[in-house]
Order: C-alpha cells, then sequence, then structure tokens
C-alpha cells in the first residue's frame, strides 16, 4: 500500500517539478490529487514524462481527509488559508512557502542537512521547505561545519529569474528579444532592466538597509544549521532561467585546508564536487538544471581570515531549492512516521 498525496500549486513552476520529482523517484504513491485556484480547475497537469495526466481541481473544495501529505506550492497568502485546514484534517503539509518557517513549532527541514528535527512535525502537522538559496547553502555547509565549526558565512548570491515564477522568465525573455529588436523593455516583474543587467534586490527591503531574501539567508541557515552561525548575504537576481550560484566564504572555528574540504565535500550527501582548477574545471548555472545535486566548485583557501575557505556553488533553485527538498521531506516523513506497506 503507498500514500495519498495531493500537489497543491500544480501550475506554478515549482508545482510541476514537483509532479516531475514524485515522478522520477518513483514516489510509492497510490493516488496523487493535483489542486490549483479555480483558474486552472480542469486542465491537465503531466506526471513527469509518464505519459500520466491528472486533472486539476480546485483547492477551495478539495477534502483533505483521508490523504498522507500535501505538498504545497501556493505561496504565503493561499497557503494561509488551506494550510491550517488541511492539518487538521490530518493530512501533513510541506509547505514551499516562507509562511511557517521561523514558527518555533513547525521544522525547517534540509534532510541531508537536519533530518532529526523533522520529529517536531506533530505539534502543527506541518513542515517547512526552507527559501531556495538557503538550501543549496546549507547542503554544502554541513560537511565543513561538522568537521571544523563555523563561526560565519559571507554569501553573494546570482539567482535565477525562475525564482521569481513563470513572470520572472518570461520577462527575461521579452525583454532580450525587445533589445535585440529595438523595442522598448520596460521593467514589470523586476524592478529594473533584468535582460544583460543584474539587479541586487530581491524580496521586499526591510529597515536596516538588507532585503528579505538575505534576511532569510541568516535566519534560515540559523535554524536548519546552528544559531550560532553568523551569516551575511548579498542577494542579486541575473538574467538566468534556471540555477541559482552562490559565492560562499566560510570563516571556520578550526582549522580546514582546501584539499580536506574537497575530500569531505566529495563525499558528502547532495554535493557533487566538481573543482578541476582548469579552464571550465568548475559547475555553472546551466549545467545544474534538471539535477538533483548541489555542486560545489573552486574551493580555496582565503587567507584574509584566520581558517577561511572560498568556493562556488551551483543548484537548480526549483529542485534541490524547491520541489525536490519537499519530496525528500515527503520520502523523510515516510520513513520515519508514516510508514506503509
Ligand atoms: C527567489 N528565492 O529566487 C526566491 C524564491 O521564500 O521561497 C523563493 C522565495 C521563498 O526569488
Amino acid at each position: 500500500m503507498g500514500y495519498r498525496i495531493v500537489v497543491a500549486g500544480a501550475t506554478g513552476n515549482v508545482g510541476r517539478e514537483m509532479l516531475n520529482i514524485l515522478a522520477e523517484r518513483e514516489f510509492p504513491a497510490d493516488e496523487i490529487a493535483v489542486l490549483a485556484s479555480s483558474r486552472s480547475v480542469g486542465e491537465m497537469a503531466d506526471y513527469g514524462e509518464t505519459g500520466r495526466q491528472l486533472r486539476i481541481q480546485n483547492i477551495e473544495h478539495f477534502d483533505p481527509a483521508g490523504w498522507d501529505m500535501a505538498l504545497f506550492a501556493i505561496g504565503s497568502e493561499a497557503t494561509k488559508l488551506h494550510a491550517p485546514r488541511f492539518a487538521a484534517a490530518g493530512c501533513t503539509v510541506i509547505d514551499n512557502s516562507s509562511l511557517y518557517r521561523m514558527d518555533p513549532d513547525v521544522p525547517l527541514i534540509v534532510p541531508e542537512v537536519n533530518a532529526e528535527a523533522i520529529d517536531g512535525y506533530k505539534a502543527r502537522n506541518i513542515i517547512a521547505n526552507p527559501n531556495c538559496s538557503t538550501a543549496q547553502m546549507v547542503v554544502a555547509l554541513k560537511p565543513l561545519y561538522d568537521a571544523a565549526g563555523i563561526k560565519r558565512v559571507v554569501v553573494a548570491t546570482y539567482q535565477s529569474v525562475s525564482g521569481a515564477g513563470k513572470a520572472g522568465m518570461d520577462e527575461l525573455f521579452e525583454q532580450s528579444r525587445n533589445i535585440f529588436v529595438g523595442d522598448p523593455a520596460e521593467p514589470k516583474k523586476f524592478t529594473k532592466q533584468i535582460a544583460f543587467n543584474v539587479i541586487p534586490h530581491i524580496d521586499s527591503f526591510l529597515d536596516d538597509g538588507s532585503t528579505k531574501e538575505e534576511w532569510k539567508m541568516v535566519v534560515e541557515t540559523k535554524k536548519i544549521l546552528d544559531p550560532k552561525v553568523k551569516v551575511v548575504a548579498t542577494c542579486v537576481r541575473v538574467p538566468v532561467f534556471v540555477g541559482h550560484s552562490e559565492a560562499i566564504h566560510v570563516e571556520f572555528e578550526r582549522e580546514i585546508s582546501a584539499e580536506e574540504a574537497q575530500k569531505l565535500l566529495r563525499e558528502a550527501p547532495g554535493v557533487m564536487l566538481v573543482d578541476k582548477r582548469e579552464d571550465g574545471g568548475y559547475v555553472t548555472p546551466v549545467e545544474c538544471v534538471g539535477d538533483f545535486a548541489t555542486f560545489v566548485s573552486r574551493v580555496r583557501e582565503d587567507s584574509t581570515v584566520e581558517n577561511g575557505l572560498a568556493f562556488w556553488c551551483v543548484s537548480d533553485n526549483l529542485r534541490k531549492g524547491a520541489a525536490l527538498n519537499a519530496v525528500q521531506i515527503a520520502e523523510l516523513l515516510g520513513r520515519r512516521h508514516l510508514k506503509k506497506g
């Protein structure tokens, strides 16, 4: 016997990837319900490349009683409306929005990093999935943290437009085309031109001059990895369709060489080390699309601080940064708490 699983937000970038990944990983699902807002009711969603198509139902009218888990990719507002209803009906919500991430009664899980924290899910029957830029960073940091302890992380991100949804991808495509043919390239979704440009601004501004995306990287890393780790982030939107990149500088508590770090990263779960120290011997975002791994390259010592290392980290933001991590949480929940069969 398998699970009865729900995917809510099945028409968005992340919801579609959730269906692809459930199919690719042959998630033991007896039944799958795909939900969206009333606009998409009756449309069909592909169950990966299996050839199977699933009819989209209206989330507002869906009764979650008797369903085991629901993967939510519907944004904070809709999550606020529906997650408590699903959780109260006994259907565990695995939520990709930022709504519950910092709730002390909701575990925030990256299975390679803090799998055991999932045991706290029963307080609200909700589990949170982190922000994409946090997820890939903590996967890469975890083996190094275990070996040498981390005092401080300085990170600059290079985030793809798919993080801003389909509208972000359409804007990059249309602006690029318009610039080529000499048409106006007015920004709509982004605050400035994104084609052939970079924008040092993701999400809203906070009082201290940082942005909410930068704040998320700080507080989520503390919750997942260690509250003592200090983090400062600069989050930047770049004209890449899929794949977030990060330049990460770490100050460790104890000495760790680049060679030791490479060895640990080579063996770490979820990490793929590609670090040849030669032309092209590193990974770029276009190469990580569709992959499950968090790629690490350019590992080197940073002699400007004691026990410092710097490295480059790239991952598919719709996969490890969102849909894959959610499916891994579902698998973990199944193994640890909701055994079937
Ligand atoms: C971006 N990281 O690239 C964002 C998207 O809190 O889940 C995901 C926002 C979130 O724009």
